[in-house]
């Protein structure tokens, strides 16, 4: 099907476009599409753009990343369909990142599409393709880890997660940073730094905010965060658009109420009897 860019969703097409087609090679699965639908209902809520709160956010999350001894970014199948490009960047502005392939619905051709994929995008290494580790308590795939990878890092970026995963990391001590629409969902309420952004935006965001700071010469700090504050903040921006949104309602043009008149005889061919 042919898009037209003067089509109001047009953007919106092209990245769903983009996941159909990356479903059809294997790369996204079924549960990845869902999972889309979710995201993009959260941020049209949201209001399509990256609040201020979420900027926040990102700003330390680059941050952490730099101050991190090994960082890693955990990448998804949808991740790779979404994102790949802004992988490679963020992999280029934050020295010794690495970048791991870890999923859910695992197979080894799976693995091998998504790990190809970054390297066509410009990642140097990808890690995760052959696990040689696990995290432990956890009974999904996502436990398959690569030792110099996830398993010693000890600051994770996990975009588009399972709230599983994010406790499991944070019980083995790793302080973990989500990226994720939904700020209600388990993976933003376990996260040390939940991200509500949309994806491309948050790893686009990060890396801009990495290169920045390396420029600046400062030292990058591991410095706290206010996790349950920069939620609150994207619920309230959720309330307050809905809010307005509700508000704006009764001056919406509404079709004029006919005036009724009763059937003429003919029209339908049947009479009224009179009591
Ligand atoms: O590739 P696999 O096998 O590892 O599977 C990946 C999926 C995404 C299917 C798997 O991780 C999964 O089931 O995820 P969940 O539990 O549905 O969580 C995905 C979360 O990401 C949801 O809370 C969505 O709101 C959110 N989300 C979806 N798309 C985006 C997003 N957040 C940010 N940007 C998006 N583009």
């Amino acid at each position: 099907m042919r898009l037209s860019p003067r089509h109001p969703r047009y953007r919106s097409l092209r990245v769903r476009e983009r996941l159909a087609k990356a479903h059809r090679t294997g790369v996204v699965v079924p549960e990845g599409l869902i999972a889309h639908g979710r995201g993009e209902a959260f941020d049209y809520l949201l209001g399509e753009r990256t609040s201020p709160s979420a900027r926040r956010a990102e700003r330390a999350a680059a941050e952490w990343l730099l101050a991190a001894r090994r960082p890693v970014v955990s990448v998804n199948g949808n991740v790779a369909a979404l994102a790949a490009p802004e992988v490679a960047r963020l992999a280029a502005a934050v020295p010794g990142l690495a970048v791991e392939v870890n999923l859910f619905h695992r197979t080894g051709p799976r693995a091998r599409a998504i790990a190809r994929r970054l390297e066509e995008a410009g990642v140097r290494r990808v890690l995760g393709v052959h696990p040689t580790a696990r995290i432990p308590g956890l009974p999904s795939d996502r436990a398959r880890v690569d030792r110099d990878g996830i398993y010693r890092s000890d600051v994770c970026l996990v975009p588009l997660e399972d709230g599983d995963r994010a406790g499991a990391l944070r019980a083995v001590g790793k302080r973990v940073i989500s990226i994720d629409l939904n700020p209600l969902s388990r993976t933003s309420l376990t996260a040390d730094l939940p991200i509500v952004d949309e994806l491309s935006r948050a790893l686009g965001s990060i890396a801009r905010e990495a290169r920045r700071l390396r420029r600046s010469g400062r030292k990058a700090r591991l410095l706290p965060f206010d996790a349950d504050g920069a939620l609150a903040s994207a619920l309230v921006t959720i309330d307050r658009r809905l809010m307005r949104a509700a508000a704006r309602r009764p001056r919406r043009a509404r079709p004029r109420a006919r005036a009724w008149r009763p059937r003429s005889r003919g029209t339908t061919g049947r009479t009224r009897r009179r009591p």
